[in-house]
């Protein structure tokens, strides 16, 4: 039988990529997402391959549910990406927006939360399983207006620390992957749809991909048993850190 992977946020860029190289490594796929949409277009693309799950994961009940309710050969998860996430505006912290704040802070920490606490109990118990959360360079450091976003990627590396120092006991594995520039549709969401500020994020550098980023995941998940990639700060070449970037015209 297939390994069986879910990704969260599987409808667009990293998480949409990560479909593709876990379905090309051997996994089934869980695709998780709110596009319906999007996601039966995936099940189109990989069948039986793929089962689509529908759900917002800042909703606990719903998602909760959704994982009690997977098909019985469906139930054994082996690696759960936690992808889902975005940033809304780049303002000054003392200008923020409180419903911009709140979304971020619901789907970043509290979604990806709710997600380990319904996975990982059945993971543990099978002793087998794999975490990938996807953190930031934003994380690392706080840059100019990235306040609450960065604080949110903040606290993903010290959730995705504290599970690896809660899981250490069994033979579970926990990777924390921190891009830095992606282009995806991550730039557009955290604009509110100004497309020509969000061309701008990419404007005079070569950015990752989405499937820049999907690579390493599946490098982790490939790594021998007993090699944890607890940590993997990916970076465009000409990007230093969250706030150097170096442009050419
Ligand atoms: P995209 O906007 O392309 O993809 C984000 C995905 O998350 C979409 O599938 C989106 O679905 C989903 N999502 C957002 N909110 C929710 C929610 N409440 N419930 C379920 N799904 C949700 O951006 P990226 O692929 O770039 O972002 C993926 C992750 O990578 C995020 O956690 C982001 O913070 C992180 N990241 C991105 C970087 C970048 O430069 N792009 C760099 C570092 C980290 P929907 O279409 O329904 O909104
Ligand atoms: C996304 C990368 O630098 O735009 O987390 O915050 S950045």
């Amino acid at each position: 039988m297939k390994p069986i992977a879910i990704i969260t946020g599987a409808t667009s860029g990293i998480g949409e990529a990560c479909v593709h190289r876990f379905i090309e490594a051997g996994f089934r796929v869980i695709a998780t997402g709110r596009n319906v949409e999007k996601l039966n277009h995936l099940h189109d693309r990989f069948g039986a391959d793929l089962l689509p799950l529908v759900f917002d994961v800042r909703d606990r009940e719903v998602a909760e549910g959704a994982i009690a309710s997977l098909p019985a050969d469906w139930k054994e998860i082996d690696v759960l990406v936690n992808n889902a996430g975005l940033a809304l505006g780049l303002d000054p912290e003392y200008q923020g927006d409180y419903t911009d704040w709140d979304t971020m802070i619901d789907t970043n920490i509290k979604g990806l939360l709710t997600m380990t606490r319904v996975v990982v109990p059945g993971m543990v118990e099978r002793n087998r399983g794999h975490i990938i959360n996807i953190g930031s360079v934003a994380g690392d450091a706080a840059y100019a207006n990235g306040n609450v976003y960065c604080a949110t990627k903040a606290a993903v590396k010290s959730i995705t620390d504290g599970l690896r120092i809660d899981v250490a006991h069994t033979e579970l594995r926990v990777t924390l992957l921190k891009p830095g520039l992606v282009e995806t549709n991550f730039s557009n969401i955290r604009f509110h749809g100004d497309e020509q500020r969000a061309d701008n994020v990419y404007k005079g550098i070569t950015p990752l991909t989405g499937d820049d980023i999907a690579a390493a995941a599946i490098y982790a998940v490939q790594a021998p048993g007993h090699v944890q990639i607890a940590e993997m700060l990916i970076l465009a070449t000409h990007q230093a850190n969250g706030s150097t970037i170096v442009r050419k015209n």
